[in-house]
């Protein structure tokens, strides 16, 4: 095995692509480069943990390639008689500004309360079901926009086929050879100019001929078909225009409309306009730019003009080349993207087409294929959430199915905050700010249904919303009851001021956290036992107990038949975040000063919280009673939160403890969805078990990954395991939430050697660090806001700063405390 350091880079006879100069970019991205480009896939001449490659086309949409600029997407299939370039919007949803808010639900609440802690559980569903969920029970769904179809005339058969994605600069492409004329296309979302790119070039001049169509979509199904409609039209002689309006749902009216252009820039040959076709004749080189609009502003305005929005877009890039327009996008996306590296070890294997690495992976390693999932979920970030645009979705920004899986919305009894684990570590911080704005958008209705459902004061959300941040209880009962939607989301916000130290972000986001604390201030009810405060009521996500005299019944809400209900008082996962968000609104409380009789109140609260039990089995209860699931392996793992992505089990250690979390693990196996298997991965990881986790990836890159790297849930595809898999990966080699930062926590075997660059701890500090036959050579500490940084490190270490010996303390359990200053670097060694 070789480390890819040692390894070819991406682009053959090329110095390492950091080194590169903006200017040099325009000469390495010639159509010239992009050739031999290609010929180096052939030469094993890229760097396989940041290169996808395939020698087939896309057969389905899920294994076409992504493009992204955070509201724009697209998906690339690579075909060559007709190629499918199938588009995205990120505000184009059914229906408009709505709320779901049901008064006066409050006034049945204590009748509720009261079932459940008599355990007529059934009784209390009934009830919920009746007086306590939003209405409409469902939302609204995220929508296609549009296809571009490009149809080449005799490029049906092909040799020397390939398409990639190359993740160092953002590009797609796709080449082949048809009729002895080698075809190249490359595509990229430009953030700068807010437009995607389609870039046709050709060995032989004159060569590029073809008829392109911009397509509309159109709900076929459901009650909402006929109340979208598009229309398709020529744009002068050199474009295409589609503009439509969203459908109606659930009697909230479509109220979002749309438009999308293509623009052709030809080099040489002919072209034309013919009814709604883009006819193009004996180009050099062709380049498309697409751009797209709704009038969506916020959540409650819709009253943007999409036609001036994408002339304002075509008119910034009017006098623009493609060259400085390519620029302008790589030097903003490598802004974000090169800022972390993550080598593993290469092998033979490494340097094959994605779908035999796959299956090859399953008998002899490959390494350098995690990190390419790594990486992978670090360009979906960049791609899917930037500042000002919206968090990524169930499925990110990418979405071609207009009654897609779960309405592609924000799931948050997982989904949503798995999307977001990896964003603070992974050196990508302001692309959280979408999922922070999202947050105080949520306290919208949500503090209206925290007063008419509960009667109770701050804001609650729970497990689902859309685009139109909705937040009562949706989809029935058993789903419904889950309120510390947003109080997991708030986690996020205490993570994000761990991992920058940022004091003005805590200052204006610690209203949001006290907002939600104070929901459940009112809410928590004392437990008949009378030692513990509970949500009342609750759920497990999703999971059925086999306890509480659960019976299958007929749902009034669901108007279907189910193995029960999931109601319970004080879940395992309800009391673990509670935990940990009343633990930083306190440690937020002292920081900004807030010494409030409430804060007081909070404390004595939090102690009161159903501490983590263990069951008669010894394994981790995943209610409050000792209850077992109905579904054996079920796919939550939300009991388990206090060991990752929470810190519940740190504060609360027993070795006890840590064996009943363990066992939950062992007793769910290591199948199930892609966002499960992350979710196991990381929790192996923060149990120090890289092996286990390392297994657990291959079977979730060949079981529950598409040819794109997106994760699937089941079948249907779904963002959160990719990102799920790049927190896990990140977990597996630093970790750092126990007061400490520990490095190579959950090293697999066969990573035995490697290198992490730029990868981003609590704290506020930045690390580079290389190992050796699993043995740490050299760490690099940036330290980006001052402050004491504690490290395990071995008895021999010296610390440097600037070539000179730095001071540290040693404590116990060999964790060094070094003092450092911000901007300064520390070497550890
Ligand atoms: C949760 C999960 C499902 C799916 C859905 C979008 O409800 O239980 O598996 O991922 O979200």
């Amino acid at each position: 095995m070789i480390l890819t350091s040692d390894a070819p880079t991406t682009y053959m006879k090329l110095p390492p692509l950091l080194s590169f100069s903006i200017a040099l970019l325009s000469v390495i991205y010639s159509n010239a480069q992009y050739l031999d480009f290609s010929a180096g896939l052939n030469a094993k001449a890229f760097n396989p943990s940041t290169v996808s490659w395939y020698n087939a086309p896309a057969k389905k949409w899920e294994d076409a390639l992504p493009v992204g600029n955070g509201r724009l997407g697209a998906m690339v299939f690579g075909r060559s008689g007709e190629e499918r370039i199938q588009l995205n919007e990120e505000t184009y949803w059914s229906g408009g500004p709505y709320s779901t808010v049901v008064k006066g639900g409050y006034k049945v609440l204590p009748e509720i309360q009261k079932l459940v802690f008599e355990e007529k559980y059934l009784a209390a569903h009934n009830l919920f079901g009746r007086h306590l969920m939003g209405y409409p029970v469902e939302q609204q769904k995220y929508q296609s926009l549009a296809n571009l179809h490009l149809f080449f005339q005799n490029q049906d058969s092909t040799t020397e086929y390939k398409r990639w994605l190359n993740l160092e600069s953002g590009i797609t492409s796709v080449s082949y050879k048809s009729n002895g004329i080698t075809y190249q296309r490359d595509v990229f979302a430009s953030a700068p100019d807010q437009v995607i790119v389609i870039r046709l070039t050709a060995d032989k001049s004159g060569s590029i001929s073809f008829k392109a169509n911009l397509r509309g979509v159109r709900n076929q199904a459901h009650s909402n078909y006929a109340t979208d409609y598009f229309r398709m039209d020529p744009y002068g002689s050199d474009g295409l225009i589609l503009t439509g309006k969203s459908a109606d749902y659930m009697g909230v009216a479509g109220k979002l409309k749309y438009e999308a252009r293509i623009k052709a820039i030809p080099e040489g040959g002919r072209m034309k306009t013919d009814g709604v076709d883009l006819i193009i004749e004996n180009a050099n080189t062709v380049t498309l730019y697409f751009a797209a609009a709704t009038n969506f502003v916020n959540y409650k305005d819709v009253r943007a003009n999409p036609h001036q929005r994408v002339e304002d877009y075509f008119a910034r890039i009017k006098s623009k080349s493609y060259t400085s327009i390519l620029e302008a996008a790589l030097a903003d996306y490598k802004h974000f993207f090169d800022r972390v590296s993550l080598q593993l070890p290469t092998t033979e294997n490494s340097f094959l087409p994605l779908p035999e690495r796959i299956q090859k992976i399953q008998s002899s390693p490959d390494p350098s294929l995690s990190a390419l999932s790594y990486n992978f979920g670090r360009y979906l970030m960049i791609a899917s959430s930037r500042p000002g645009t919206e968090p990524a979705n169930l499925q990110g920004i990418w979405n071609d199915n207009m009654n897609p899986d779960w309405d592609s919305k924000y799931t948050t009894n997982i989904n949503t905050q798995m999307n977001y684990w990896p964003v603070e570590s992974s050196n990508l911080s302001e692309c959280a700010e979408p999922l922070v704005r999202f947050i105080k958008e949520l306290t919208d209705q949500g503090t209206q249904v925290a007063r008419e459902h509960y009667g109770a004061k701050g804001w609650v959300f729970h497990q689902n919303t859309d685009l139109w941040r909705v937040a009562a209880p949706m989809d029935g009962p058993t789903w419904g009851t889950f309120t510390v939607g947003g109080a997991w989301l708030c986690t996020h916000l205490w993570e994000h001021y761990q991992y920058t130290m940022d004091a003005a972000f805590l200052k204006e986001t610690y209203p949001l956290m006290k907002g939600s604390v104070q929901f459940f201030m009112d809410f928590l009810k004392p437990h008949p036992n009378g030692k513990w405060l509970v949500t009342n009521p609750s759920t497990s996500p999703e999971n059925f107990p086999d306890g509480g005299g659960n019976k299958p019944y007929f749902d009034e809400v669901t108007a279907g038949f189910r193995e029960g209900t999931t109601i319970c008082a004080g879940s395992s996962i309800d009391m673990q975040i509670l935990f940990d968000l009343f633990g930083y609104f306190i440690e937020a409380s002292a920081i900004l000063g807030d010494n409030s009789a409430f804060v007081q109140q909070v404390k004595v609260a939090r102690e009161k919280l159903v501490p983590p039990q263990i069951g008669r089995d010894g394994s981790l209860q995943e209610w409050s009673d000792d209850w077992k699931s109905l579904e054996k392996n079920h796919r939550h793992f939300s009991h388990m939160y206090g060991l990752y992505p929470g810190k519940v089990l740190y504060e609360k250690r027993t070795p006890a403890l840590t064996e009943a979390y363990k066992k939950v693990l062992e007793e769910r196996g290591d199948a199930s969805t892609g966002w499960s298997r992350a979710w196991k991965m990381a929790l192996w990881a923060r149990l120090g078990d890289g092996n286990r986790a390392n297994k657990i990836y291959k079977g979730f890159i060949k079981e529950q990954s598409c040819l794109s790297l997106f994760a699937l849930c089941g079948r249907a595809p779904q963002v959160d395991g990719t990102f799920g898999a790049t927190a896990a990966i990140t977990e597996m080699l630093l970790q750092s939430h126990d007061g400490f930062i520990k490095l190579l926590p959950a090293l697999p075997d066969d990573w035995s050697s490697g290198a992490f660059k730029g990868v981003c701890a609590r704290g506020a500090f930045e690390l580079d660090y290389v190992w050796e036959n699993k043995q740490l050579k050299q760490v690099k500490i940036t330290s980006k806001a001052g402050g004491i940084c504690r490290l395990e490190a071995l008895p021999n270490v010296k610390v440097t700063q600037n070539g000179n010996t730095a001071a540290f303390n040693r404590l116990p359990n060999g964790i060094i405390e070094i003092k450092t200053l911000k901007g300064e670097v520390y070497v550890v060694e």
